[in-house]
């Protein structure tokens, strides 16, 4: 049958299963959108390429599938940089589409003209440019298979205006996609198996990491049959939240630079680490030389180019979690560890008591106090997107969360600007869960802007802004290492009711704890987004914190309420 390329684009998107794709036209994507029309999908129509890319990349964090966005050529297509390498840093699997200029005049500077493949290479999966509508199906099927397969990621298509353009004759292919040179189901085992199983058995004080690469692979029920068989505490990384219940006592917490104390002393004390899915980031590991000095390393990873890359390990397996773990178990006994347990316990008490809910209360409404009314209202059972910075470590330490795919936080990448896009991505994907975006007054100032999206697609989101009136985080820096001396980090910020309310949406405002419970209620008994300002204690810091190129147990700590009053 004859179609044109752009024809062709769609067609194939049904086939893959995509029903909702994020992005903007213009110029050299006019005739992909003009026959957009003749399709189910739905376009999202955002206000900002950075915004499309996001919601592409929310949507996959949110669903486990391939996120779309769309773009046109040259600021459009550049636009989607941050959002491309967001999700590389993150492997989170969406293929970005782009128009290009039509091919007799790539090279010639021609209107709107940039080699987005070029400046993408390095920041993606894979990349191509389609110069002719015969290879937009095969092309599509493969950026599709490549972005979800093995260790997951962004791929874009570059697509010349007149391969949009031109008729060819088309017949979907359901046939499945074969590259040479490219193994994602790669497998090393079973030598690495019985040798970890040994490391295991005779093992003391284990720890498992457990990381993204958790939820990716599917394999939380895997994990909690191991560590509940071994008896093995279960420590997280950011991204590795959601993958293990917090409510398990097995469940250690965070680790890393903002991680629980007892988890990182855990760590330093150990003497095997079980990584899974994990990449010893360097917010996890501080200085890598003194880093778990006694213990020895098991990582179980799918992309080889992981395992020695940052820490050496003991035995490095190489496949997908999931089916590893499920290889591993049947080899070991069931295993005692109470006394590494009661060990571990003992250091919590310090830690409750310099935790910021126990504080004496004086009136402050702190920004643990706002995360943490917001878990207890709703139950623990909302889908939390944040943003970066100080509130988004409050949000790993006090939204407590016992299902995969409910913490969407950008880890790697650190990108502000992220959470709105990335929510609105998520209710696309989760339409019926309660979303909350929990989101700086710096970072939100970024991709405001997609308010109107919200506006514009009916969407239902809860936005709670921790406005302390700074770049906290940085400000946090400047406080701790360099000598309070504030540096363009404290900002004058636009009155975010009023702003809520220019784009016809409800807007908020809590400055005390007392009113906070209710006005939680009221924004989710709201209809349509609303949005809340929470005026925030405006100089608290996140503590613990491991400084950058200390070892993971010289942690600043939460001054002690007892050595305050001393
Ligand atoms: C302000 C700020 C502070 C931060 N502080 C901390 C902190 O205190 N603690 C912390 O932990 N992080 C922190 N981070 C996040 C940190 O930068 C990293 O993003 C995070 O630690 C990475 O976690 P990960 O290794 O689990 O995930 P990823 O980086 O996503 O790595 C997952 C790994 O799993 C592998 N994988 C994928 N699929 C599979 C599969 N099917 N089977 C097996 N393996 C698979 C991947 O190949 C990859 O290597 C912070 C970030 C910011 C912005
Ligand atoms: C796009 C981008 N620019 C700059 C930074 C550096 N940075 C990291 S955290 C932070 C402060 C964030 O401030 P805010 O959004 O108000 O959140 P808070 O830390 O106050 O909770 C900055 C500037 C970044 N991560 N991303
Ligand atoms: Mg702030």
């Amino acid at each position: 049958m004859e179609r044109n390329g752009a024809q062709i684009f769609w067609e194939v998107l049904t086939h893959l299963g995509v029903d909702v794709t994020f992005g903007i036209p213009g110029g050299a994507v006019i005739p992909l959108y003009d026959h957009m029309l003749e399709y189910s999908v739905r376009n999202v129509h955002v206000r900002h390429e950075q915004g499309a890319a996001h919601m592409a990349d929310g949507y996959a964090r949110a669903s486990g599938k391939t996120g779309v966005a769309i773009a046109t050529s040259g600021p459009g297509a550049t636009n989607l940089v941050t959002g491309i390498a967001t999700a590389m840093m993150d492997s989170s699997p969406i293929v970005c589409f782009t128009g290009q200029v039509p091919s007799a005049v790539i090279g010639s500077d021609a209107f709107q003209e940039t080699d987005i493949t070029g400046v993408t290479l390095p920041i993606s999966k894979h990349n191509y440019l389609v110069s002719q509508a015969e290879d937009v199906a095969p092309t599509l099927k493969e950026a599709f298979y490549i972005a979800a397969s093995g260790r997951p990621g962004p791929v874009l298509v570059d697509i010349t205006k007149n391969a949009q353009n031109e008729m060819v004759d088309f017949t979907w292919d359901p046939s499945p996609v074969r590259l040479p040179g490219y193994r994602p189901d790669l497998r090393v085992f079973p030598e690495e198996l019985a040798k970890a199983a040994d490391l295991v058995k005779e093992s003391k004080r284990p720890v498992i990491l457990a990381g993204q690469g958790v939820i990716m692979s599917g394999a939380m029920q895997e994990l909690l049959n191991f560590a509940e068989k071994t008896h093995i505490p279960v420590a997280m990384t950011l991204l590795g939240i959601g993958g293990f219940p917090a409510s398990h006592p097995l469940n250690l917490g965070m680790m890393g630079m903002h991680g629980e104390a007892w988890a990182n002393r855990a760590i330093q004390e150990a003497d095997l680490l079980l990584a899974f899915g994990m990449r010893f980031d360097d917010r996890v590991t501080g200085n890598l030389e003194k880093y778990a000095p006694k213990a020895r390393k098991i990582h179980i990873e799918v992309d080889p180019s992981e395992i020695n890359k940052v820490v050496k390990v003991d035995v490095g397996i190489v496949g997908d979690l999931k089916e590893m773990l499920q290889n591993l178990l049947p080899s070991l006994p069931e295993l005692d560890h109470e006394d590494w347990l009661a060990y571990i316990d003992e250091h919590k008490e310090d830690s409750k008591l310099r935790d910021i809910q126990n504080l004496p209360e004086a009136g402050n409404l702190y920004a643990a106090h706002v995360i943490h009314d917001i878990w207890r209202i709703t139950e623990g059972e909302a889908i939390v997107v944040t943003d970066v910075g100080q509130h988004q470590m409050w949000t790993a330490q006090y939204y407590q969360l016992e299902r995969p795919r409910t913490l969407i936080t950008s880890g790697g990448l650190g990108t502000m600007g992220f959470a709105l896009p990335a929510a609105i991505g998520a209710r696309f994907a989760k339409p019926d869960d309660e979303i909350w975006v929990i989101v700086g007054d710096g970072g939100f100032q970024m991709t405001q802007a997609e308010l109107s999206t919200c506006k514009q697609e009916g969407i239902k989101i809860n936005i709670a802004i921790i406005n302390n009136g700074y770049l906290g985080m940085v400000r946090q820096w400047q406080e701790l290492f360099y000598e309070r001396r504030y540096a363009a980090t404290e900002m004058i910020n636009p009155d975010f009711v009023k702003l809520a309310e220019a784009h016809g949406l409800t807007g908020l405002r809590v400055e005390s704890r007392a009113e906070l419970g209710h006005v939680v209620d009221q924004a989710r008994a709201t209809e349509g987004t609303v949005v809340i300002d929470f005026r925030v204690e405006r100089e608290d810091s996140v503590y613990p914190m491991v400084p950058a190129g200390a070892a993971l147990q010289d942690m600043i700590r939460r001054p002690s309420p007892e050595k305050r009053s001393a």
